[in-house]
């Protein structure tokens, strides 16, 4: 019998001595080697907190003590030693357990996440809740120094630092965000580990104070305990933390089990706000991780002993890498072009642009509504950004979108990778909004292209309007290789294209739809069903002069999409159509994502799911077509 196998929940931990803790440490790594060397997922960031996880649930008492995780990336040592040691084996599969926390999943995991830095907010708001409720638990987060780089977080201790609610910060501190991490609070923290001046001071001034302690007297003693407070906060290595209203401990080895468990237990006793800084190392115990952790933050299947790669190579590059390239490209012909990443030069394929051009690409940390702001401001001095942000992420900076951008029409291009169903990340992580929040601002160009290569011609035209360009991409190969750009042909602002002529049924098809689309007509075609496919590359402005002999010619329309049904390309359609009706009827249909939580899957499963593989797409256009007078349908060409 493992020692896992003795620990069904939290509880089983704790009935275990602190001696025997290492092993559990070691049976977690090997499990998790195990089953994410099959699976793939999120791997280095759950290594490093291995130690971590134990401690805080052999200190805490939990669930009754709530623990929050933030993103839920790290969460898989916590899931393992919660309960889900069996369903671990499925994590991420299409009715497995989730990648990251969810609520939905087991009462452990007390606040669900997947985007960074809610993990103080959310902690502030449950301590607050126990306070209203007099209720009596303690309230734990855990947040990585990579979050530590979100303005949330600092609006969070904001309001923690000057409560003297019951509240404890874990600052998981691994120096990594996905990549290296970056900025000034990095640097700030980095000193305190690394700083020798900071240690030895604080040391000695420890020392000094315990060895003074009743060895003075009369107003000496009053002087030097007055002077007491003010010294420990001077030289304390987390001061800017003790500032802010936080009692800072720390920095201690994230991996000393012993250290970690004592710690824990005194910090556990206190009240008010507190930080413990924990230094870990991402990807402990699998060498290949430690001394990689960019690539091993989240693994595709392994050779577990061998650390080789197992998936096998695809016969075209994923969009992503087709953008880097593209975009490389660009930056050559042009000198005025920078680019934006939001703490994801791996991620969004940005990473080979800084490489060439390192003074013109920023990378500005998890912060996307800054990100946004500060290539608006570059835009304002004729610099061209290229902001590339997940569509996911880029929901952050909303607000900057409208505020900063589109109100002064100032020409910023918006990279939206991961544009639709986005697969075993799952519910927190899918784009499947922005065409309808894209659509929604004015002055805001919306594209999606068909392949990687009109990818690039629209980036291209996009880097050519003087106002903001929204281009939104899927998390997939692309269907065709990509030339270089040079080789590209332009593509007309504003255009449709339009792919194959039918007569009586019309599919106006958004980016990833295109293909099925040519796909389904193909397959109804030997039917006797004669669609035409329209390539609706631009969705804002849309070609009027198209659609309306799309009108004109068709009386079923399907119009696909891979986002979201609600306020999205199929709903503008609806509007636009709505003249055209006047002249004789049109059955209009809207295929795109329901509105509701998409769960995580492959992405061939959720596309299947929602009615946008090529099967339903056929269903929906034989049900739109025999909706019309049968003449109008059967071909006899
Ligand atoms: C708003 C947002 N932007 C980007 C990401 C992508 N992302 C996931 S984990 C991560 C790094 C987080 O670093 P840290 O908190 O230090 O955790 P570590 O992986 O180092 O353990 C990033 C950038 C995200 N989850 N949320």
């Amino acid at each position: 019998m493992s020692i896992l196998d003795r620990i069904q929940s939290p509880v089983d931990l704790r009935t275990l001595t602190q001696e025997e803790l290492p092993a559990v440490a070691a049976g977690v790594r090997e499990r998790m080697v195990d089953v994410i060397s099959r699976t793939g997922g999120h791997f280095a960031p759950g290594l490093g907190v291995v130690e971590l996880t134990i401690a805080l649930h052999y200190v805490f008492n939990t669930p009754d003590d709530k623990l929050i995780w933030d993103v839920g990336h790290q969460g898989y040592p916590h899931k393992i030693l919660t309960g889900r040691n069996e369903e671990f084996a499925r994590i991420r599969a299409k009715g497995g357990p989730s990648g990251f926390l969810s609520r939905k999943e087991s009462e452990y995991d007390v606040f669900g996440a997947g985007h960074a830095a809610t993990s103080i907010s959310a902690a502030l708001g449950i301590a607050t809740a126990r306070d209203l409720n007099n209720d009596d638990f303690k309230v734990v987060a855990v947040i990585g120094d990579g979050s530590m780089t979100s303005g949330i977080a600092y609006e969070a201790l904001n309001n923690a630092g000057h409560t003297d609610r019951d509240l404890i910060v874990v600052l998981n501190d691994n120096e990594m965000s996905i990549s290296p991490n970056v900025g000034a609070i990095h640097k700030y923290l980095t000193g305190i580990i690394t700083n020798p001046f900071y240690n030895r001071i604080r040391d000695e001034v420890k020392q000094f104070l315990q060895r003074s302690e009743g060895g003075l007297t009369g107003r000496l003693e009053q002087l030097v305990l007055k002077m007491e407070e003010g010294a420990k906060g001077f030289f304390t290595a987390g001061m800017l933390f003790e500032e802010l209203g936080f009692r800072y401990v720390g920095p201690i080895d994230g991996h000393d089990l012993d250290t970690l468990v004592e710690t824990l237990r005194e910090v556990r006793k206190w009240d008010g706000p507190r930080l413990v800084h924990v230094i870990t190392k991402k990807g402990k115990g699998f060498p290949l991780a430690e001394q990689n952790p960019v690539v091993w933050h989240g693994a595709t299947p392994f050779d577990k002993i061998s650390g080789e790669i197992t998936k096998k190579k695809t016969a075209t590059p994923a969009y992503t890498a087709a953008f880097g390239k593209g975009l490389v490209e660009l930056g050559e012909q042009r000198s005025d072009v920078a680019v934006i990443t939001a703490a994801m030069p791996s991620g969004t394929g940005t990473g080979t642009f800084g490489d060439t051009f390192p003074d013109r690409y920023f990378d500005v940390g998890i912060a996307e509504g800054h990100g946004v702001t500060f290539a608006a401001g570059l835009a304002t001095e004729g610099i061209r950004p290229v902001v590339a942000i997940y569509s996911t992420f880029l929901q952050r900076a909303y607000d900057s979108i409208i505020h900063d951008v589109a109100i002064q029409k100032l020409p910023v291009v918006f990279a939206m990778d991961r544009g639709g169903l986005v697969g075993n990340d799952g519910p927190t992580h899918m784009g499947l909004y922005d065409i309808a929040y894209m659509l929604a601002v004015p002055n805001m160009v919306v594209t999606a292209p068909k392949d990687g290569a009109e990818m690039l011609a629209l980036l291209r035209l996009g880097l050519e309007q003087d106002a903001p360009f929204a281009l939104r991409y899927p998390r997939a190969n692309v269907p065709a290789p990509v030339p270089a750009l040079s080789e590209i042909p332009p593509v007309e602002f504003g255009t449709w294209e339009v792919l194959r002529t039918g007569r009586h049924t019309a599919m106006l098809a958004v980016g990833t739809m295109v293909m099925p689309a040519l796909e389904a007509a193909q397959r109804l075609a030997a039917e006797g069903i004669d669609a035409t496919v329209v390539n609706c590359r631009f969705m804002k402005p849309y070609d009027e002069q198209t659609l309306a002999w799309v009108a004109a010619n068709h009386g079923a329309i399907l119009t696909i999409e891979e986002g979201s049904v609600v306020n999205g390309f199929g709903t503008l359609m609806a509007a636009a159509l709505e003249p055209h009706r006047h002249e004789h009827p049109i059955v209009h249909e809207i295929l795109g994502v329901p509105d509701r939580i998409i769960q995580h899957a492959s992405r061939e499963e959720q596309l299947a799911e929602c009615g946008l593989d090529v099967d339903s797409i056929c269903e929906r256009a034989r049900a739109a077509a025999a909706s019309l007078p049968i003449d109008m349908v059967r071909s006899t060409a």
